[in-house]
């Protein structure tokens, strides 16, 4: 919707700064002024590789190289994090062009299922971040204020557990999607290589089947 969606975010983490088609989208976006958001989420951690591997600067002072407005601020805080975010809107709307913002957080649990974060990182450095929890600093700081009371806290934490809850029921009863899906929304309107490449995919796909046989 054209009239609605003026603006676009890029959600993603330090790891993928390191990749060399988010640098070429951030030459892009600056070269087209274009309307988009680049929030970095710098957790620390790349799976096992610390962002010291990745950068010898913190990664907000990339941006700049590349000719967009950058700014790194407390991903912990979600008060500034919420400022740095409708900045960068405003600037992307109103035709300011994109913005690099660099949140620093942690990672505060494994990368996937198959990750053991106790192989690369200390207890202490967890313990560290675990007394920085955003979600804690932003209920201590609204309680100070006088704008949350504990039965307002109690019933904000219930419904955020089963909407989560929900979420997860709902996504497991969706099912695996076919294959030859992430061909799709790839592009907002048709596009010939990657029509080429879904026929491909799916006469691959369909080379495996006995002959004779249906999908
Ligand atoms: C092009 C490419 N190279 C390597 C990988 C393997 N890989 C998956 S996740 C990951 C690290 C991602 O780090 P980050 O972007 O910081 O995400 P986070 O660890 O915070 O989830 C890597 C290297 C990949 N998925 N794609």
């Amino acid at each position: 919707d054209p009239a609605r969606d003026t603006a676009v975010v890029a959600y993603f983490g330090d790891g993928a700064t390191a990749q060399g088609d988010t640098n070429e989208a951030l030459v892009f976006a600056a070269v087209n002024n274009a309307p988009v958001v680049f929030f970095c989420q710098n957790n620390q951690w790349a799976i096992s590789e610390p962002t010291t591997h990745q950068a010898r600067v913190p990664l907000a002072q990339r941006g700049p190289g590349f000719g967009i407005p950058s700014v790194r601020v407390d991903g912990n805080d979600v008060i500034a994090s919420y400022a740095a975010m409708d900045e960068a809107l405003e600037r992307a709307r109103t035709g300011g062009g994109p913005t690099f913002i660099e949140a620093f957080t942690y990672r505060m649990g494994a990368h996937t299922t198959s990750d053991d974060p106790t192989k690369y990182r200390s207890a202490a450095e967890e313990e560290y971040w675990r007394q920085r929890d955003p979600i804690d600093r932003l209920r201590t700081h609204l309680q100070a204020t006088g704008e949350l009371d504990e039965a307002q806290s109690a019933e904000i934490e219930a419904q955020a557990q089963e909407l989560a809850e929900r979420v997860r029921h709902e996504t497991k009863a969706l099912g695996a999607p076919e294959a030859a899906t992430m061909f799709e929304h790839v592009y907002a309107s048709e596009n010939a290589q990657v029509a080429a490449d879904q026929r491909w995919f799916t006469e691959f796909e369909d080379s495996f089947l006995p002959a004779g046989g249906a999908r």
